[in-house]
Order: structure tokens, then C-alpha cells, then sequence
């Protein structure tokens, strides 16, 4: 039998929401083999900070060769790469492996306050990974950060820095407009030439953590199987707003989205 293959290169969030764990969650439900690859250990939650444990260079290296030499991979997504150096050896790891399905997720700061990537880091995430993928998936503030501009305050703000996004390299640009205020959850895709708006309903929760990781999990595995950029984006979106408008709250703090949910009838 034959499965589409997909690696995630990002941090492991240990409690469970986001990060490789949310990945992996979201890889299962599309019923693609997922495989990992952890840049660092994140034991973190919204109401405690135990630190943040990188991995070394040689172990991210020798993660990605065991899915790449073993099984092989179909798409791949980035998340958490937090350091210069982790980058930097991803982006070359990339191009080596001629893997052509490639998801940038940005992130920057964890939905529990994290960060998650250096700030020094923002300008080789830029020139080095932005031209490898085929797209890349920001929220308002991590699309600001890589701009160097203000935080895009309405819908056409976003359509200009998706545009301006996309002369940095990638095939693609995906701007997530959900913490856009007094808006429904409306996302910007552009291909170069044109944009393609997609909106859904805004829920009402705290609980979104790990709701961008699984957003960029779906694409990835949606491109495995060989569907668009856009057909993946659109079934990303609706799984993860059905993930988010069943999140898990466990009764503290940030809660979690859920990654199973659009198992349940609505
Ligand atoms: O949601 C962003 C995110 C990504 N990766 C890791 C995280 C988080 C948020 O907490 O811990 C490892």
C-alpha cells in the first residue's frame, strides 16, 4: 500500500497542543505517515516556563537524513527553527533534498507567550528559507516582522504585504488574517498574480494554541497527496477551524485546539 510522506522540521511543544505534536496529530487525521524532525524541546505552558531546550545541529541534521535516506518524503513544513544555524542547515538540507512541496510556517512567539524564534534570526529565515518554499504561512505580526513594517490593521493592508512578501522568494504567500479585530477570519493566498481571499467564521476562544501549526500540518499533507496550493489551503482551513471551534480548554490557562474534530458532526 502506498501512503504520501511528510516530515515536519519544527520544535516539540510538550504539552501537547502545538508544535511537532500538533503536526503529527494533524498528519494522522489526513491519513498521511508522518515523521519529524525536532529543532527543540519547548516545556512551556500559559501558566509556566520551564525553559527551552535546543537540540544540537548534528541531531536535526541526523533526523532529517533518517526520514529522507529511510522512507522519503512527499512535503515537508518548517516551524520552530529558533536558531541562525538551525536555519541556515535546514535551508541547505532542503535544496539537497530536491523535496519540492515545502511549507514555511514562520513562527515567532508560541500562543503561550514562547519565543520561538531569536530576533536575530528574522533576516537568515528571510534570505535563506523564504526562497525555498512553496509557501509560506504568517499571521499578521510574524508577516510585519519580516517586512520590517506595521502590523496590517485591515484586509487590503494584508494584500499588500502578501504581495510584498512574495518578491522575497516564495511561490507562494498565505497571510492568516485571524487576529485581525472587527473582521471574520479571512486569509490572504497570492500566487503572483492574483489574490485569493478565504474566509470562514471567527470563534470566540482563547484556546487556539497550536491552530497555525496545524493550519501549515494540513497543507503539507494536502500537498503530499498532490492536490493545489489552493485545494490544500482550503481544506487546511476548514480543518482548522472545526479543530479550533472544538478546542480543548483542560479548564486552565490557554487551551488547546483539537485536532480530531472534524470527526465529530457539527
Ligand atoms: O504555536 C506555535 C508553536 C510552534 N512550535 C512549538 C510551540 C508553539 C507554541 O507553543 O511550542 C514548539
Amino acid at each position: 500500500m502506498s501512503i504520501a510522506r511528510v516530515l515536519s522540521i519544527a520544535g516539540s511543544a510538550s504539552q501537547g497542543s502545538a508544535g511537532i505534536q500538533a503536526d503529527l496529530k494533524t498528519f494522522q487525521e489526513f491519513d498521511v505517515y508522518g515523521m519529524s524532525a525536532i529543532t527543540a524541546i519547548v516545556a512551556n505552558n500559559s501558566t509556566t516556563d520551564q525553559g527551552i531546550f535546543t537540540q544540537p545541529l548534528a541531531s536535526v541534521e541526523a533526523q532529517v537524513y533518517a526520514s529522507l535516506e529511510h522512507v522519503g518524503v512527499d512535503a515537508l513544513k518548517t516551524g520552530m527553527l529558533f536558531t541562525e544555524e538551525i536555519i541556515t542547515r535546514t535551508a541547505e538540507l532542503i535544496k539537497e533534498s530536491g523535496v519540492e512541496n515545502v511549507v514555511v510556517d514562520p513562527v515567532m512567539i508560541g500562543k503561550m507567550g514562547s519565543q520561538l524564534l531569536k530576533d536575530e534570526a528574522i533576516e537568515t529565515l528571510v534570505k535563506e528559507l523564504l526562497p525555498v518554499a512553496k509557501i509560506v504561512t504568517p499571521n499578521l505580526h510574524e508577516a510585519a516582522r519580516m517586512l520590517e513594517c506595521p502590523v496590517p490593521e485591515t484586509p487590503e493592508d494584508m494584500k499588500v504585504l502578501a504581495r510584498d512578501l512574495h518578491s522575497l522568494g516564495p511561490e507562494y504567500v498565505l497571510i492568516k488574517g485571524g487576529a485581525l479585530k472587527d473582521y471574520p477570519a479571512v486569509d490572504m493566498l497570492y500566487d503572483g498574480k492574483g489574490i485569493t481571499e478565504l474566509e470562514s467564521e471567527r470563534v470566540d476562544t482563547v484556546h487556539t494554541s497550536g491552530a497555525g501549526c496545524t493550519y501549515s500540518a494540513a497543507i503539507t499533507a494536502e500537498l503530499a497527496k498532490g492536490k493545489s496550493v489552493e485545494e490544500a489551503v482550503r481544506r487546511a482551513k476548514s480543518f482548522v477551524t472545526s479543530a479550533i471551534r472544538h478546542a480543548l480548554s483542560f479548564d486552565r490557562g490557554i487551551g488547546s485546539t483539537y485536532h480530531a474534530a472534524h470527526r465529530k458532526k457539527a
